[in-house]
């Protein structure tokens, strides 16, 4: 297809207005996440969006729309050249094995996406290529050059204050590095206008409101242009034209929502099929895509996508859990503790959507006793077992003559379902499933109310024995494909031991109607969908294997937790054994360290202003040390027996400047100078610069 007709046929489009996040209306749909650096393993805040997506996609397919969901990798840039290199591991050996753990990390949460898309593939290189010649053509993208700092993790551009500024990134607590080289920019300050214009004529662009305020006043703050090239990177995909410039790592991975479609390519069918998208992104990557991307399309005269919807983080301890602080709770050990559906539940029950949200062991073993086992799996296992004991395993069917207690469980049902799906719609997921458990409590009431252990005991009683357990059994029913797409190995279990024919995935239950006739074979074999969790075990277990030795996987960038070990004891009753996440070969912790396990040493330039020899101690020098700080500090050095104390005043030497304090000989060191240690007595030998340096000068 050729640019003209792309930009005709997505500029046509463009024009319409859609005012829900996502609506049941559309005929199709298509839902994306982030796509993840593959600069570190895997945690639960890389699965949650994609558990998201994946329950989305499931609902929306449920109910007949046509649904597409894509996930992937974002595979360029200094960050992953860096966790290559630390590694000591080719580039595309490094990002083919991260890709596989992320893949294997994700498919026993019942993940399952329609395509999973990398940004070394060639076809999104040249669509990528592709974008940046029309932005070009257009007159959007100009050479100048760039001076500033930039967050190798973030992955931005920052404006700071050098003045005021400790020079440290704020999400990631690491160093900025100063940049000053050739650069291609966009003009994305061309697009202020246009991109409030569009804000405010589709309130569903940006959601949460809360988010949309934020990113309408950051707009109508200024923007200015957008540095989109960097020759210092080589990892990347060239600029067509000028193969020394490196396409800008966001402007690549943002691409990725319409390159995966075909775009820019002939075989765009499911690009016109699918287009426009709704982006799940956290809250930390909004910028990116409700304003550096839509612009880029505009730019280019390609259609918006219909929402940029930002969630919350998963906090631990009121702190974001991830890679920077190595805080993130391990996929290995929720796999190994934990049933899919159950982890699914706990993400969309409890953390209301959009909003951050505390995770913990505990409270994940709580939420399933209480409504997994206690809620659904107790209505699931008590009906069945009443149906298999009275009535051979043959459930009854609703008669035309029942009460009025049946029509208000019926009625209940029909009414959780309604909200179920208003809720989903408008991702209040957490709201939608309270919804679905309001009808299970209902018909749980209707149960104990009815008491069909003692209506069976009373063959008089039979036909209303029969009435609470059809009603019950098609209440069951209707629940169990509501919850399907939340969950969906227990659902289809469930619906397996009442012997339903079909998978309940693919059932709408708008579609399923009170009392229709089914098809069902002889219930016999029931077991608990999700069994009650011992906490104390289980928690008990959780720490030892904290504490145990594991078995080392690489730590790839800034790490994020430990590797999973071996399969425990305390795998799930009645759950399938999950396939380990393969350790990543590399070499031994002890020889390599990352790029952030360096950047936590503060080595500074000082000059010795005093030094004398601690009094009773052969090898400890005192000195007092300038290292451009208000007041000059104290440090001891075990370098007595080759230094005297006037060789080396005013000597310029190199301080690792963050050492916790430490008292030697009852005098406070506060610092560490080093030296090399030559021969064979190990003689201490100061480093120092050949060149002058100001003191306080960090090395990096
Ligand atoms: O930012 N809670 O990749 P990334 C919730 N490659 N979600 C979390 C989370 C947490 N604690 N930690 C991470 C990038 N996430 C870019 C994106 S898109 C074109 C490029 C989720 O690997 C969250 O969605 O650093 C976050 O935005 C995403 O992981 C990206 O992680």
């Amino acid at each position: 297809m050729n640019d003209d007709r792309i930009v005709a046929q997505t500029v046509g489009r463009a024009l319409s207005t859609r005012l829900a996040i996502t609506s049941m209306g559309e005929k199709t749909f298509y839902v994306t996440t982030p796509i993840f650096y593959v600069n570190a393993k895997p945690h639960i805040g890389h699965a949650y969006p994609t558990l998201v997506a994946d329950t989305l996609t499931r609902f929306y397919r449920q109910r007949g729309v046509d649904s597409y969901f894509l996930t992937g990798t974002d595979e360029h840039g200094i960050n992953i050249e860096r966790a290559a290199a630390a590694r000591g591991v080719a580039l595309t050996k490094h990002v083919d094995e991260i890709v596989d753990e992320f893949k294997t990390a994700f498919a026993p949460l019942g993940i399952e996406y329609d395509q999973w898309i990398r940004t070394t593939d060639p076809g999104h290189e040249a669509a990528v290529a592709k974008l940046w010649r029309i932005l070009d053509e257009r007159g959007h993208i100009y050479k100048s050059r760039y001076e500033g700092w930039y967050c190798p993790n973030c992955n931005e551009f920052k404006e700071v204050d050098e003045k005021t500024s400790d020079l440290v990134c704020p999400t990631h607590e690491r160093p900025l590095e100063r940049l000053a080289e050739e650069s291609y920019f966009f003009r994305l300050s061309a697009f202020q206008e246009p991109l409030l214009d569009h804000y405010a004529k589709h309130p569903e662009f940006v959601q949460p409101d809360v988010r949309r305020n934020e990113v309408i006043s950051f707009v109508a703050g200024g923007l200015k242009d957008l540095s989109i090239s960097r020759v210092s990177v080589k990892w990347g995909i060239p600029v067509p034209g000028d193969p020394k410039h490196t396409i800008y790592v966001w402007f690549d991975a943002l691409s990725n929502y319409i390159t995966a479609l075909g775009w820019g390519t002939d075989e765009h069918q499911k690009f016109a099929r699918y287009w426009p998208a709704l982006h799940l992104v956290g809250k930390d990557i909004l910028r990116m895509h409700a304003v550096y991307w839509p612009a880029f399309l505009m730019g280019a005269g390609i259609e918006l996508p219909r929402t940029v919807y930002a969630h919350g983080m998963l906090l631990r301890g009121g702190q974001k859990m991830g890679k920077s602080l190595g805080n993130a709770i391990d996929l290995g050990v929720l796999k190994r503790h934990f049933a899919p559906d159950l982890i699914r539940y706990f993400l969309l029950r409890e953390v209301a959507f959009g909003q951050d949200g505390e995770m913990t062991y505990e409270a994940l073993i709580d939420r399933s006793n209480s409504d997994l086992a206690d809620g659904l799996g107790n209505l699931a296992s008590r009906t069945l077992t009443m149906v298999r004991n009275y009535f051979d395993g043959h459930p009854p069917r609703l008669r035309n003559e029942e009460q009025s207690e049946t029509e208000d469980v019926s009625s209940r049902i029909e009414e959780a379902k309604r909200r179920f799906d208003e809720e989903f719609v408008a991702l209040n997921f957490s709201r939608g499933l309270e919804a679905a458990w309001a009808g299970i409590a209902r018909v749980d009431k209707f149960i104990t109310d009815n008491q069909p252990w003692k209506l069976a005991k009373d063959p008089a009683r039979r036909a209303q024995l029969e009435s609470v357990l059809a009603t019950a059994y098609e209440a069951l029913r209707h629940l169990v494909l509501l919850v399907a797409p939340a969950l969906p190995a227990t659902s289809r279990e469930i619906w397996n031991q009442m012997e339903l024919a079909g998978d309940p995935l693919t059932i709408d239950p708008n579609k399923a109607v009170w009392g229709e006739p089914i098809e069902v074979s002889k219930i016999d074999r029931i077991s608990p969908a999700f069994p009650k969790l011992d906490k104390g075990k289980i928690m008990a277990e959780i720490e030892n294997e904290n504490a145990a030795p594991v078995s080392e996987g690489v730590e790839a960038e800034d790490g994020g937790g430990k590797q999973a070990g071996n399969e425990s004891a305390g795998l799930q009753a009645g759950m399938p054994a999950l396939p380990e996440v393969p350790a990543l070969p590399g070499p031994p912790a002890t020889q390599i360290i990352t790029i952030d396990d360096f950047a936590k040493v503060e080595l500074r330039a000082a000059t010795v202003l005093e030094a004398e020899k601690v009094p009773k101690a052969d090898k400890l020098l005192r000195l007092i040390v300038d290292l451009g700080e208000p007041q000059p500090r104290q440090i001891l050095a075990g370098i007595a027996q080759h230094y005297a104390p006037e060789e080396i005043i005013g000597r310029k030497i190199i301080v690792v400047a963050n050492l916790a304090p430490r008292k030697l000989r009852g005098l406070e060191s506060n610092g560490m100078l080093l030296a090399a240690s030559v021969g064979e007595d190990g003689k201490p030998v100061l480093a120092t610069f050949t060149e002058d340096v100001p003191n306080g000068a960090r090395l990096k």
